[in-house]
């Protein structure tokens, strides 16, 4: 039987996400509404560090969002190094919608963005800037990802006519060097919906997995028979196996079976991911690779 609708998302902030979501989906509404809708929720609250306002800035200080969304037909749209936009989400979408591109960064994602209505609005948040400050302070101990600041979201949904769709949205890796962009907004690398199979999402450190389009290689193992939990494990297993030094980052899948079975795997513990359908909202913390 197939289980719909039903809306998964990484994280705690995933909960919140996906009762957005859930409006969407409980009343019949489609796939691509709702994780755009839920995506929206951590991306405006400034407590949620890692994804829109109140983000982790770059390491010149300045807050720069990568998002990407895709549909059940393989639409796709993506902003990379957006800056003082709140929902980078939303803009990806129209880049989607209304240009017959897939991808704009930097400052044409953003000129695209005025164009279309979207609010520049300052997205350094009074505490973003005071850990800023600290973090340059102290030397720059560390720009690269570590297991605390990693908390993109990514959510993948799968509506009641059978659709799915997918949604990713970050603020990028902490004091990443200005112009860095992670996989959050690469189709393939941090998300990839096919609607013969089934879509997968990742959070951690975002160089993994462009380096095995890892998400794309979640879609596939599935497509060759595995489940999602068993896809996301192999895709683990592959990062650590080839990658020098893998295991000292994290990094973690979530996918979606066409069916509506949910999988995740992670390599280290402390990823979890949060999953609502009709008989409620859970937050499961995903199985793991090495401690
Ligand atoms: C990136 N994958 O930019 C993102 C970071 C993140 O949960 O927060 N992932 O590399």
């Amino acid at each position: 039987p197939i289980q719909k609708p039903i809306v998964v998302s990484t994280w705690e902030h995933g909960m919140p996400a996906n009762a957005a979501a859930w409006q969407v989906l409980s009343q019949g509404g489609n796939a691509l509404d709702a994780v755009e809708q839920g995506a929206r929720v951590p991306e405006a609250d400034p407590a949620v560090r890692t994804v829109g306002l109140g983000g982790y800035p770059d390491a010149s200080g300045e807050v720069t969002l990568d998002a990407c969304i895709m549909d059940h037909q393989l639409n796709c749209g993506s902003v990379a190094g957006l800056k003082r936009i709140k929902h980078p989400i939303s803009v990806a979408r129209a880049v989607m919608e209304k240009t017959p591109h897939v991808m704009l960064v930097g400052e044409g994602a953003l000129a695209f963005a005025k164009a279309q209505g979207f609010v520049e609005e300052n997205l350094l948040t009074e505490q973003s800037k005071q850990d800023w400050l600290l973090w340059r302070e102290q030397g720059k101990a560390k720009s690269q990802i570590n297991l605390e600041n990693h908390d993109t979201i990514g959510m993948l949904a799968l509506d009641s006519h059978g659709h799915l769709a997918g949604a990713c949205t970050t603020s990028g890796a902490a004091y990443k060097l200005p112009g860095r962009v992670g996989d959050s907004p690469l189709i393939g690398a941090g998300l990839y919906v096919d609607q013969d199979v089934g879509a997968a999402t990742a959070t951690g450190l975002g160089e993994l997995m462009i380096k095995t389009v890892g998400c794309h290689l979640v879609v596939e193992l599935m497509r060759q028979g595995l489940n999602p939990q068993q896809a996301c494990q192999r895709a683990v297993e592959r990062i650590a196996a080839k990658i020098p030094n893998a295991a000292e980052a994290q990094v973690g899948f979530l996918a979606l079976s066409v069916n509506g079975e949910v999988g995740a795997y992670c390599l280290h513990g402390g990823f979890n991911y949060a999953v609502q359908d009709a008989s409620g909202a859970t937050l499961t913390d995903a199985i793991h690779l090495l401690p």
